[in-house]
């Protein structure tokens, strides 16, 4: 298995826990507590919604995207900071670190502009 592809694995296989088990799994969408110490920070995009439209993080924490639009319709999306900082197009699904500095980042998907969400770092 090449290092790409055991990446790629290792990611379904985060985000796969992080659906199945996530604390949020009936209360709401993954992610929308705020994160522990140990928990992977996923944001869910379904139905051109970004889920939860604010997640904190630690500086430079890596965050996890899953789309199910891109899973079930094969609908592409972005994470695309207004700034920016950071960009993915998770297809279904992508990763990226979230920025050092302490502040709010405000990020929006780059082919459909009214889709809108803020990544808090704190
Ligand atoms: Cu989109």
């Amino acid at each position: 298995m090449s290092p790409r592809r055991l990446f790629a694995s290792a990611v379904v296989s985060l985000a796969l826990i992080a659906v199945s088990t996530g604390p949020a799994a009936e209360a709401g969408p993954i992610g929308a507590t705020n994160s522990g110490r140990h928990q992977i920070p996923v944001i869910r995009i379904s139905q051109y919604t970004y889920h939860p439209q604010r997640l904190t993080v630690r500086p430079q924490q890596p965050v996890v995207v899953v789309s199910f639009d891109y899973i079930l319709h094969s609908i592409p999306h972005t994470v695309t900071s207004n700034d920016g900082l950071f960009s993915v197009r998770p297809r279904p699904l992508a990763i990226f670190r979230a920025p050092k500095a302490v502040g709010q980042y405000g990020y929006h998907c780059q082919i459909h502009s009214w889709m809108t969400g803020v990544l808090i770092v704190s």
